[in-house]
Order: structure tokens, then sequence, then C-alpha cells
């Protein structure tokens, strides 16, 4: 089921926006070249009166000088044919924080317990991506289900992250901000 081609991956059939909102603790993820939230990361998903999807960012970063902080990030979402793929517009709300436009992609979720999220930023030559980035995300911050663990290596697979991801910490850095 996985050629790598950016263009075959599959996403959630009928993704529904409303049930996606809330909380999310990020478990795991796969970093993209460059600039990025460390470990303590946990999203908040909206959905505006217009039903346009926002969502907001926290994570741990350190920037010059080993100074540790918490991020704070905001996106805005573009909605796509597909209801399950997005543009991402993203920006923190500290000024040296970088911003960017980015896909935005929800894999799979069960809207209750886990959710698998993806961006590919480049696209290679040969329709693989070259550099992307992933959350596995959990509605419970103590992590995902063993019941749930399967499902989410096997969309690792399917996305051809296996192996590129790394636990996400919650140490409790975000949450006083
Ligand atoms: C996502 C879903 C919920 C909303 C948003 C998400 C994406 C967040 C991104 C964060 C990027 C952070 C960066 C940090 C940075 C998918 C969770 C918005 C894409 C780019 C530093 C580090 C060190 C430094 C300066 C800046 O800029 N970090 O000196």
């Amino acid at each position: 089921a996985q050629d790598c081609q950016v263009s075959n991956i599959q996403v959630m059939q009928n993704f529904d926006r409303s049930r996606y909102t809330g909380r999310w603790y990020a478990v795991a993820k796969k970093d993209p070249v460059g600039l990025f939230l460390l470990d303590n990361v946990v999203a908040q998903f909206s959905v505006d009166e217009s039903g346009k999807m926002t969502a907001t960012a926290q994570g741990r970063v350190i920037i010059l000088n080993n100074w540790e902080m918490c991020a704070n990030m905001f996106g805005t979402f573009e909605d796509t044919p597909d209801p399950a793929k997005f543009k991402m517009r993203y920006w923190g709300a500290a000024a040296y924080l970088q911003s960017g436009n980015d896909d935005h992609w929800v894999i799979d979720t069960d809207y209750d317990n886990y959710a698998i999220h993806y961006s590919c930023r480049e696209v290679d030559l040969d329709g693989t991506c070259l550099d992307g980035y992933s959350f596995i995300f959990s509605r419970h911050p103590t992590g995902l289900r063993p019941e749930d663990q399967k499902i989410v290596t096997d969309k690792k697979k399917d996305i051809c992250f296996l192996g590129k991801y790394r636990r996400v910490s919650h140490t409790g850095f975000c949450e006083s901000s």
C-alpha cells in the first residue's frame, strides 16, 4: 500500500472537523529540516461560527543563548477539495518564531483517542517527500492506548515515516503559559 509517492498518500475519509476540535497531545513527531518545536507540544483545534478551522500549538523551543521558551503558535486553515487536506498558515506569538505556509493533512483519527498528522514541505523529483513533518496526537496526556498503537504504526509505514519519529515528552514546561 506504500510506494511513498506523496500524491498517493491516503488521508482520512469523510474528515469531520468539528469532531477534531479540542486538545491533542503530541506523543511523537517526525521533524522537518530547520526550526521546529522540541517537546511539550500540545495543539488545540477550533472551528469558528463560519466553519473555518483554526488551531493553536504550544511547544518548547531553545532560542539564542540557550534560552528555553514556550512557543505559542497560531494556525489558520484553508480548505481544499479534500476535506482532510488543508493549507495551514502559521505564525508565532513572538517575533523570533518562524512563520510559514504548510500542507496539513489528517491521515487518520478516531477523534476520541488518536490522530495522525502529515505535512510534506518539499516533494522530491521522484515524487517522494524530501522534507516533511508529522505528529502523532493523543487525547490522553499519558500517551496512546495499546489498542491504537498498531493502527498508528501501520499509518507511519503508509506515509513512509516509520522509524523517523521521536517521542515527545511532556514535562509541564508550557503549562504555566
Ligand atoms: C500544528 C497543528 C496545530 C497548529 C500549528 C501546528 C504547527 C506548528 C509549527 C510550529 C513551528 C515552530 C517553529 C519554531 C521556531 C501542526 C502542531 C500551528 C509548524 C518554526 C525557533 C527556535 C530557535 C530560534 C528561533 C525560533 O521558530 N523555533 O532561535
